[in-house]
């Protein structure tokens, strides 16, 4: 970081909390020290991991207060929170008492963007229920088969603070925001955005389905070119409507079926483009194969058209779209095939942390043995249930809210045999494996979709889902 920096960035000297030591709230506290402000970070857990986090963040000289998440710090003048903290946590509760600001970390990288000259690349923002880690990898692949500097970040795992003020330089980011970010980031102003479907989820957070809705809707504010919504999802457009955007910035919409003007769409296996062409009334623009499109499976094709939507806002060539869309590899644990064991399929889905997603991957499915649960969010599973139960071999429950799942089962599907395992600990992945594939028969596939989150058995999806492959592979082993 230049001094330039340092002097123009308005945080120097200012007393600054940090709520969180996790991957955000390391970040931010990092970035601000640098800056010149009196950091200090709060946090409510006082485990080993804080306390190792604790003493290297200290060595970077910030004040670290474990194991109390509810007092402000004495002369605190503004509070930069992680995305996880509730909006109803003490500690905010005391800043607002105190007059002092809550911001998220985006809104931090918001405002120091282009700071010293750096980075001021635009934002093409990408929310959603589901598919927004995938629509954003899929945009960056876009975006650098173009030629242009990109990188995704957000909520995938990559703070947004870190690039805005790291050496690389970029021309267009691609970013990833979830609910949480979005509630914290109030002026946030991308060049396009794109909400890609909006169904209940983290209601425990927002206090309600509105709530969460209009966290989402704030990727919208202040949009300069495009605004990409769901046509077969109508709360997208609804969202659409209720934003103030700059003038001139357009309303597009992404369909499986054949798009009408300013819509992207599917005819006749070929995405084809009816927005950013001339003359759009008359003309169609192909910009790829389904066939492209890495799985081809619907939710995905949604996801590519979103991508591309973004993309082509920000100027990007049908071609590049195309090659952009064939160099894109999906991630690991999005319905991903693990092994067949006899003549078992095993799949994993441990991406699956909400009811929508789980949907999505029983429909592909049948008959399956379901293997769900962990932490629910607020959810409610009787929708799920009741659609998916005719295509149920059989179910185990596994994790914190599996009585949930259960009683949605004993209401919509009786004769459906479930397993529920009394534990939480990590190692109950290797008995639920054992017990599927004791329900399964011939030609089945078992199907790791849990509807839930991990956190109350394993550190994240990526965790369980390995858990799960491993177990796959011990009884495979176990069978030759
Ligand atoms: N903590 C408290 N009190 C609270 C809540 C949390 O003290 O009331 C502390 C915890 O002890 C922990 C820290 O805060 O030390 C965790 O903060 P956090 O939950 O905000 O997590 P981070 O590690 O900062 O990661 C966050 C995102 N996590 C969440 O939104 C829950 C990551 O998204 C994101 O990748 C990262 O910032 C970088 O931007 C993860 C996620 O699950 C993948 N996102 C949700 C989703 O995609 O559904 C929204």
């Amino acid at each position: 970081m230049g001094s330039g920096q340092v002097s123009s960035s308005g945080f120097e000297g200012q007393h600054v909390t940090v709520a969180g030591l996790g991957v955000s709230g390391i970040s931010a506290a990092r970035a601000l020290a640098g800056l010149g402000a009196v950091v200090t970070v709060v946090d409510g857990g006082d485990g080993e991991t804080h306390r190792a986090r604790a003493a290297e963040l200290e060595a970077a000289g910030v004040a670290v207060r474990l194991g109390d998440a509810a007092t402000l710090p004495e002369g605190t003048e503004l509070v930069v929170t992680s995305p996880g903290w509730k909006p109803q946590s003490p500690l905010f509760a005391a800043a607002a008492a105190a007059g002092v600001e809550v911001v998220g970390d985006v809104e931090v990288a918001w405002r120091l963007r282009g700071l010293g000259g750096r980075n001021a690349a635009r934002w093409l923002a990408v929310t959603g229920t589901n598919g927004k880690t995938t629509t954003v990898r899929m945009l960056a692949s876009i975006l650098e088969a173009a030629g242009l500097r990109t990188a995704a970040v957000g909520n995938i795992g990559t703070p947004i603070i870190d690039v805005v003020l790291g050496e690389q330089e970029y021309d267009v980011l691609a970013v990833e925001l979830s609910s949480y970010q979005l509630h914290w980031a109030p002026s946030l102003r991308a060049h396009s955005a794109a909400v890609l479907n909006l169904a209940p989820d983290h209601l425990d957070w927002h206090g309600s389905m509105e709530a969460y809705a209009a966290d989402k809707g704030r990727i919208y504010e202040g949009n300069t070119v495009a605004c990409v919504y769901n046509a077969a999802d109508s709360a997208t457009e609804d969202l659409v409507r209720e934003a103030d955007v700059e003038e001139g910035c357009r309303a597009i919409g992404f369909t499986l079926g054949t798009p009408g003007p300013s819509q992207l769409g599917v005819v006749d296996g070929i995405l084809v483009d009816r927005a950013f062409v001339q003359n759009r009334q008359k003309n169609a623009q192909e910009l790829a194969e389904v066939a492209d499109v890495n799985p081809p499976a619907p939710h995905n094709i949604a996801n590519a058209l979103a991508a591309a939507a973004l993309a082509r806002a920000f100027g990007v060539e049908p071609k590049a779209v195309r090659d952009g869309l064939r160099a894109f590899r999906p991630d690991a644990h999005r319905i991903e095939h693990v092994a067949d064991v006899g003549s078992v399929a095993y799949v994993d889905d441990s991406k699956a942390t909400n009811t929508h997603a789980a949907e999505a991957s029983l429909a592909a499915y049948d008959p399956i043995v379901w293997i769900a649960g962990g932490l629910a969010k607020g959810a409610a599973f009787d929708e799920l249930v009741s659609r998916s139960a005719r295509r149920l071999r059989g179910a185990v429950l596994i994790g914190a809210d599996r009585h949930l799942i259960r009683e949605a089962l004993a209401r919509h599907a009786p004769e459906v045999p479930v397993v529920d395992l009394d534990r939480t600990d990590t190692g109950a992945m290797l008995a639920a494996v054992q017990e599927a594939a004791a329900l399964a028969e011939p030609g089945d596939t078992v199907l790791l979709a849990p509807a839930c989150a991990s956190m109350d058995m394993f550190v994240n999806y990526n965790k369980r889902g390995e858990a799960f492959a491993e177990a796959v592979r011990a009884l495979a082993a176990e069978r030759a």
